[in-house]
């Protein structure tokens, strides 16, 4: 079963979220949204009070786009916890917001760091004239596609993929957030890592959307959030000028569809583990996501 005490496997994550949808099936939901190049089910946990039945604001998070990126799964089934099993010390969450959660954007890839090749990265997709598989997903977006910091060589880490939504994930993932992206006020991607809440636009730099300044002050709150919560120190700025250029990311095509706030959170170390997180830090981590989230509600319920 589930726990927060070591890394989980896919069966372990589907099976806490049917568990969820079975014991909460009043607020939860689990909604199969595609498939992976392996065949595997796509899961989004659905969490929604229908009392009232209105529409709520919407928050998207997802994690597990990357595949190496442990702490960003368990951090986020972590908050996804919180949220529905301890309900009553938080009820306005629920009460105000619809919320999504992804855990695990990319599943052929996360199992094979387990199976095989724990830094994998991509997508595990498969072109039978071409010999390296998978696309970097977090290129594979159809905004300001093939840009700066992207790669049309199929063996590169930053493998752009054929065309925009090449990749069964990202097109099942993009093809549900349209069609709710009306009710959406907040889409956070987590990856991990390096403690930054980077800001779009990611694919070139010296480039900021014209509301950056009210993206930023909401940044700035889930940083103090969780400094508060973890005592840890996450730098907030705009994605490009902060670490690289990269097109075709989720955050940029998030934002050029209309959904307000959108984020992508790197979550920890600074570079001590990197990738190889130990578990022993999943509690804090998934604690530094919760207490994020709550800034968020209460920024915009405020
Ligand atoms: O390079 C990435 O995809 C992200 N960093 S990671 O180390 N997790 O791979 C940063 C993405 C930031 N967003 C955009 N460049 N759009
Ligand atoms: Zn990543």
């Amino acid at each position: 079963g589930m726990s927060w005490e070591r890394y989980h496997r896919i069966k372990d994550i589907y099976g806490y979220m049917n568990y969820l949808a079975g014991y909460k099936s009043d607020i939860c939901e689990v909604i199969n949204i595609g498939k992976s190049s392996e065949g595997r089910k796509i899961l989004v946990l659905k969490v929604s009070s229908k009392k009232g039945a209105r529409t709520k604001p919407g928050i998207w998070i997802d994690a597990g786009i990357h595949a190496r990126e442990w702490i960003s799964p368990a951090s986020v089934t972590y908050a996804m916890r919180e949220l529905v099993e301890n309900y009553e010390d938080h009820p306005e969450l629920i009460q105000n917001f619809d919320w999504y959660f992804l855990p695990v954007v990319n599943p052929d890839g996360y199992e094979f760091t387990f199976s095989e090749n724990r830094l994998w990265r991509k997508t595990r997709s498969k072109k039978s004239s071409i010999r390296c598989r998978g696309a970097d997903p977090n290129r594979n977006f159809g905004y300001e596609w093939g840009g700066l910091g992207t790669s049309n060589e199929p063996c590169s880490e930053i493998y752009r993929g054929e065309k925009a939504f090449s990749e069964p994930e990202t097109a099942a993932m993009a093809k549900f957030i349209e069609d709710i992206s009306s009710t959406l006020k907040v889409y956070l991607t987590f990856h991990s890592y390096g403690q930054y809440i980077l800001i779009p636009w990611g694919y070139r730099n010296n480039k900021r959307p014209e509301d950056y300044n009210e993206m930023k002050e909401l940044a700035d709150l889930m940083a103090d959030a969780i400094k508060k919560e973890g005592g840890s120190k996450f730098t907030v700025g705009n994605s490009a000028d902060l670490l690289y250029p990269a097109a075709g990311g989720s955050d940029d095509w998030a934002k050029s569809i209309g959904i307000p706030y959108s984020f992508t959170i790197e979550l920890r170390d600074t570079g001590k583990h990197g990738f190889i997180l130990p578990a022993k830090y999943i509690k804090t981590s998934g604690r530094e996501v919760f207490s994020a989230l709550k800034a968020v509600s209460a920024h915009l319920t405020a």
